[in-house]
C-alpha cells in the first residue's frame, strides 16, 4: 500500500454521538474539578499536616526507648509493643521491615508517628485504604482511632529495592 496525502477536507462536522460524549467528558471534568478543592475541605481524608523534622538516630532511639517500655511478645525477631494510648507511638520503616508490631485496643486513640531511618517508603494499612508516605527526616503524626478488633498488615507501596515485596508488617487490634 502505497503512502498517500490525506484528504484535502478531512474536517467533518461532529455527529451527534461525538457531541455527547464531548459533552459527557466536559462535565465529567468539571465536577472531578470543583470536587477536589470540596473534597480537600470538607472530606476528612486529607493527609496529616502535623509533621517535624527528625533525624534517622533521634527517631529510632525513640523507637526503641518504646519498645524497651511496652513489649509484650515478639514474633519472628520482631517486638509485639502494646502501647499506652496517652503517648506518642512510634513505627520505623527501613529496608525492609516495620519495626515493631504494634498492639493497639478498639476504641482507644492513638498518635502513631511514622518515619523511615533509610530511604523512602509507603505506609499501607491493609484490609484498609489507608496510604502515606514515609520519608527520612520527617516525623508524620497520624492519629488513629481503630474500630474493628483483627490483624492488619502493613504494606510496602513505594518501591524500595530488592527486598520490597518482602516488607509486610503486622497490626492487631484487640
Ligand atoms: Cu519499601
Amino acid at each position: 500500500m502505497a503512502l498517500e496525502k490525506p484528504e484535502k477536507d478531512w474536517w467533518k462536522p461532529l455527529t451527534k454521538d461525538e457531541r455527547i460524549w464531548i459533552a459527557v467528558a466536559l462535565v465529567w471534568m468539571l465536577i472531578s474539578f470543583f470536587y477536589m478543592p470540596y473534597a480537600h475541605i470538607a472530606g476528612s481524608q486529607n493527609p496529616p499536616d502535623e509533621t517535624y523534622r527528625v533525624s534517622p538516630e533521634q527517631f529510632s532511639s525513640l523507637v526503641d526507648a518504646m519498645v524497651e517500655k511496652y513489649q509484650v511478645g515478639e514474633e519472628q525477631g520482631v517486638p509485639v509493643v502494646h502501647p499506652d494510648p496517652s503517648e506518642p507511638v512510634y513505627l520505623k520503616s527501613s529496608m525492609w521491615e516495620w519495626y515493631p508490631i504494634l498492639e493497639l485496643e478498639k476504641g482507644k486513640t492513638y498518635r502513631i508517628h511514622l518515619s523511615s531511618v533509610d530511604i523512602q517508603h509507603g505506609f499501607s494499612l491493609l484490609p484498609l485504604n489507608l496510604n502515606l508516605m514515609v520519608l527520612p527526616g520527617y516525623d508524620y503524626v497520624m492519629e488513629i482511632t481503630p474500630m474493628e478488633s483483627g490483624e492488619y498488615h502493613i504494606v510496602c507501596n513505594e518501591y524500595c529495592g530488592l527486598g520490597h515485596h518482602l516488607m509486610v508488617g503486622k497490626l492487631y487490634v484487640r
